[in-house]
């Protein structure tokens, strides 16, 4: 065989290195929404602040539409390091690390104003650095609205209609104990079956907020949006904690910065897409019931009291109710 000449071996170090700084550089993220959803928007623009910081170097490729499995598979994926970044709820996170729970209470939070003060401070950054010592670097909370459940054959308005309704849950102990105690049977599934789940009589509702009900087209199979807004849970964008501890410090520091810069953007497609998609699922027939919110409210002692022993957590209640 001929000897590669110089200009060949020149042009294959070249490829060679380019290919090893576009492998270093760019970061996998997962989610499971669709493309032109705010969470995943919100990742591309953070990319987009990390390249401009980093002089290019540094970008986020992100894997929108459950390409890379589901929540649970894809906080596995990042624990492991298979995955440097994944955008999720807090919900599947409940089971991993504890102080993930508190914002997922039912009822807790009073408004979004409210909301986005307590994760914006201090109790917002206890929460996120809770899960490092599970393997996660929290970078940011992202809205996710408030969650109400939808139904397929009749509407609720008082707690005693969600009785022994076969209900989709996230997967985590907290929301099956959450519908329990409204008087449903809770049954944990990923959110991309819940669609066929639906449709063929699998389970009789769901929740969530407008934005998951209208982009999933779950409003074409359950029509009823019971207007229970009995949890606010929010989004986390969690980092692997195994490769942050590659980077250098001042890299970690561009990435928090842009996780952060992201919020803001996150925030504004929001507020636009809750009313967009209120409008869709209207249009689409889907009908909004209003609802005996206190009936609902009033049953939820049980997972205070279950989820919530550790007096650090039932302190951070008390500091989050305080917040005004
Ligand atoms: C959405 C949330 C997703 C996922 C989904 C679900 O509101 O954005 O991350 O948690 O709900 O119900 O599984």
């Amino acid at each position: 065989m001929k000897k590669p000449s110089f200009f060949l071996k020149t042009l294959l170090a070249s490829a060679a290195v380019l290919a090893f700084s576009a492998q270093a550089t760019e970061f996998r993220s997962s989610d499971v929404h669709p493309d032109d959803y705010p969470t995943v928007m919100a990742v591309r623009h953070m990319s987009e602040e990390l390249s401009k910081a980093t002089g290019g170097k540094h970008t986020i490729k992100v894997f929108a539409k459950s390409a890379l499995g589901s929540e649970k598979d894809t906080i596995e994926q990042t624990k492991l390091g298979a995955l440097a970044m994944t955008r999720v709820n807090v919900a599947p996170m409940n089971n991993i690390c504890a102080a993930t729970m508190v914002p997922t209470m039912p009822f807790l939070f009073r408004s979004t104003e409210h909301m986005r003060k307590v994760l914006d401070g201090a109790i917002g950054d206890e929460i996120l650095k809770d899960c490092e010592a599970q393997g996660f670097v929290g970078l940011a909370f992202y809205d996710s609205g408030a969650r109400s459940i939808y139904t397929v054959k009749k509407p609720i308005k008082t707690l005693a209609d969600a009785k022994g309704l076969k209900v989709r849950v996230q997967q985590s102990d907290l929301w099956v104990s959450l519908l329990e105690a409204m008087g449903a049977n809770a049954t944990p599934m990923p959110y991309g079956e819940v669609y066929t789940a639906l449709k063929t009589g699998l389970i009789d509702a769901a929740e969530n907020n407008y934005p998951s009900y209208e982009s999933s087209r779950h409003f074409e199979v359950a029509k009823y949006y019971n207007k229970t807004e009995h949890s606010m849970a929010p989004e986390i964008l969690l980092f692997s904690k195994k490769v942050w501890d590659t980077l250098s410090a001042e890299e970690q520091k561009q990435i928090r910065a842009a996780a952060k810069e992201s919020v803001t953007y996150m925030r504004k497609l929001w507020d636009e897409r809750e009313t967009k998609s209120l409008a869709i699922v209207k249009a689409g027939g889907a009908e909004i019931v209003d609802v005996d919110k206190a009936s609902f409210q009033g049953a939820m002692k049980p997972v205070y009291d279950k989820y919530l022993k550790d007096p650090k957590l039932q302190d951070m209640v008390k500091r989050i109710n305080a917040v005004k």
